[in-house]
């Protein structure tokens, strides 16, 4: 049998349990019954992207799915037919796993055999995923499809490649061989094992295809335009074991379709196709050869520990049980800064530990523990301390066994025993401090010096004599930024990488729409790399400073999305709103009966009054095109005087799920005193339980007297 004859042979076995999974659904639940994978707007998002329609029923699967899928199986022994029937196999799994979805009412069909099994991923996780690829903190995208040849195999790659940050997905056999091998798994640190069967490989297909949809704006059937996206931004590849079924080889074909290499140790029939099929049985290489043929470059941190350093441990929960020591500022006096001093004041690596180190410790203990970074260097600024020292969290969750939450002196942080027991030591919080920030802000700092200190009264002494009025001095340097009183905006143009006209617009009084990018960020991100994503904007005079209309924004919109946008009115979504890449935090949309707006965030997994889902309302924009009446935006955004203030401000917002309102009522809550005299404003605003439909919404907010029942109609 030839290699195509494999494919051809494996696209046929796909096909065939598709047809039959279909028929034995349609005898359960009848043809009319939903067919679309739960928690997405795409319905079965392959099928979608390729066909351009959204098949919803089982009739319509039956009789419009599996036909198109046909189509593409076709038999002329071309090379182009080995790619068509490795999409129709990829297909035919996304059909037989949405089959599995139906029969289990909806519910993930695997967690009854093993309740670690992923399965189909939302649209909201994979929006999530968005900042961490763009900063490349995963650089790449492992797919695994086991048994590997032992366990001691399975679990080299997967902490192998986990080490690296590539973020893992694995499908059949080897995820067995990692639960042997007690591998840590889950979809916060980013190793997911998705199913047992060869078809749920479709899961992470689909995440690459939804990119192309959500972030990339392909319009769904535009199967050239799809295929580019993968192949140039999506940096996946498929790591197979032999003995390969026809059915694996078929995936493969369709795997080397998207532009995913495959690496395999596979010898009957086959041979290697440079850049797209590499065989190799050593499999110390696997790693070595996939981030070559998919052409990964690595973030290589040298660092001075005894523990690995991942972004996929920034998931990681320790819980008490494995906890050796503790420090939580909200018990003990405990924080963390950075700050500047001169030159001479410091000795570049110098790591102090002052007081007790962890091994003076009883397991279980909770400590005080201040760490202070003094950096100097020529280009640094006071703005940049906050931005700089924001940081730690990041790089203290990236240890594996570490946990960080908080900032200044509301900080936790856990060490494990795992930890501990492999010799991580208060030390070694400054050796990664020095490394990261070093080869981080490099242009910034000249020279770094790092005190852990343990002792309670020392810590103490300093948080109250340098600390807190650091502190102080930020906050009223924060407020008194206004989109008025600075003379320049910034670009954030990081998300082109997968939304390639998106230009977000940072303003200080409007942060980036991913929650990450805020004005400061994107000053220090610019005089880090003056050539980088952080371009300066110098406002010069308004078209109409009221809506937030600038020439020199428009100009810089047009010139950095490589001219689709024409302009941007900052502070409306109605006009000329900011574009969406589509890894914002929430999104907000109109809500036509009461003519004000609904806010939902991309946690919130429930309905909205409008009958849309988060992922329903978010797949509305995205992509880097403006669509007046949705618009992405920041958590931050919400309580900003900024927010639609074109449209009528914040006494547009109607609903907004309760645990966000609580997220953000505070702030909201005084923006709306000073600008409207409205005490707790946020008890004006529906949610789920208040108001669950357009109806309730309608009579909660005429009985709280809503302003926004009043405004004049936002269409
Ligand atoms: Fe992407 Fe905008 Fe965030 Fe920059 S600010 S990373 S462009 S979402
Ligand atoms: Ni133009
Ligand atoms: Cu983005």
């Amino acid at each position: 049998m030839t290699l195509m004859d494999r494919v051809f042979q494996g696209s046929d076995d796909m096909y065939e349990i598709a047809v039959k999974a279909v028929d034995e659904a349609i005898a359960k639940f009848g043809e009319e019954a939903n067919a679309a994978l739960p928690n997405t707007a795409y319905c079965l998002p392959c099928l979608y992207a390729f066909s351009g329609e959204k098949f919803q029923t089982l009739g319509q699967v039956k009789n419009g799915a599996l036909t198109f899928i046909k189509d593409f199986m076709t038999r002329n022994l071309r090379v182009h037919d080995v790619f068509t029937n490795g999409i129709a196999t990829a297909l035919s799994a996304e059909v037989i796993e949405a089959m599995k979805y139906v029969m289990n009412n909806g519910e993930n069909p695997y967690t009854e055999k093993w309740e670690g099994y992923h399965g189909h991923l939302s649209d909201a996780e994979i929006r999530e995923l968005g900042v961490p690829l763009v900063t490349d903190d995963i650089p790449g995208v492992a797919v695994l499809i086991g048994p590997a040849p032992t366990k001691e195999i399975a679990a080299d790659l997967i902490k192998g490649y986990q080490s690296k940050g590539i973020m893992v997905f694995m499908t059949g056999g080897i995820i067995d061989q990692a639960r042997e091998a007690n591998v840590n798994m889950g979809y916060k640190i980013r190793v997911v094992p998705l199913g047992d069967e060869l078809p749920s490989v479709i899961h992470v297909v689909s995440v690459a295809i939804r990119a192309a949809l959500i972030f990339g704006a392909i319009p769904p059937g535009d199967f050239d335009g799809i295929l580019k996206y993968t192949k140039d931004r999506v940096k996946a590849f498929v790591n197979a074991f032999a003995p390969l079924s026809h059915m694996t080889v078929g995936c493969g074909a369709g795997a080397i379709a998207l532009g995913f290499p495959v690496i395999t140790d596979e010898k009957e029939n086959i041979w290697a196709i440079p850049k797209s099929l590499v065989l190799y049985d050593g499999y110390e290489n696997y790693i070595p050869a996939s981030i070559e043929a998919r052409g990964i470059k690595l973030k290589i941190t040298e660092m001075d520990i005894p523990i690995s350093y991942a972004s996929a441990f920034e998931g990681e929960i320790i819980r008490r049980a494995n906890m050796q020591l503790e420090a939580d500022g909200s018990r003990e006096d405990s924080f963390e800064l950075v700050r500047t001093l001169d030159a001479s004041q410091v000795e570049d690596h110098k790591i102090e530990v002052i007081g007790k180190d962890f091994d003076e410790y009883d397991f279980g203990s909770r400590i005080t523990m201040a760490t202070i970074v003094e950096v100097a260097g020529r280009a640094m600024q006071d703005d940049f301390e906050p931005v700089i020292e924001r940081k730690i969290h990041e790089y203290f969750n990236k240890l594996e066994g570490i946990m960080h939450t908080g900032q200044r002196e509301m900080i936790r942080i856990r060490v494990s025993d795992s930890a501990f027991n492999a010799g991580f030591r208060a030390k070694h919080f400054g050796e990664v401090l020095w490394a990261a920030m070093k080869s981080e802000f490099d242009t910034i700092i000249d020279k770094l010096q790092v005190k852990i200190i343990t002792d309670p009264a020392k810590v103490t002494e300093l948080k109250n004599s340098i600390a807190m009025p650091t502190y102080e001095k930020r906050d009223d340097r924060l407020a008194s930024l206004t989109d008025e009183n600075v003379d320049r905006f910034f670009t954030c143009t990081m998300c082109q990488s997968f939304s390639p006209s998106h230009v977000c617009v940072v303003t200080p009084e409007r942060l980036g729409l991913c929650g990450a990018v805020s004005w400061l960020d994107a000053q220090a991100t610019n005089k880090l790399n003056p050539e980088g994503p952080c371009q300066p904007i110098i406002k010069g005079t308004p078209i109409d400073e009221h809506v937030g209309s600038w020439e020199s924004v428009n100009e810089t919109v047009h010139k950095y999305s490589q001219g689709a946008l024409e302009k941007v009115t900052l502070y409306s979504i109605m006009e000329d709103p900011m574009t969406s890449c589509g890894c914002f935090e929430c999104i907000c949309g109109i809500e036509p009966m009461s003519n004000g707006v609904l806010i939902v965030n991309r946690e919130f997994t429930g309905m909205t009054p409008i009958g849309m889902t988060f992922g329903d309302l978010a797949s509305m924009t995205g992509g880097g095109v403006q669509t007046p009446g949705f618009m992405g935006h920041g958590k931050n955004f919400i309580s900003s005087k900024k927010f639609m203030k074109a449209d009528g401000g914040i006494e547009r917002i109607v609903w907004m799920p309760k645990a966000l309102k609580e997220t953000v009522a505070e702030k909201l809550n005084a923006t709306a005193k000073e600008l409207y005299g409205i005490e707790n404003f946020t008890d004006m605003i529906g949610d789920e339980e208040t108001a669950p439909d357009e109806e309730t919404l309608y009579a909660f907010l005429s009985e709280k007297g809503h302003p926004a029942l009043g405004m004049e109609p936002l269409m």
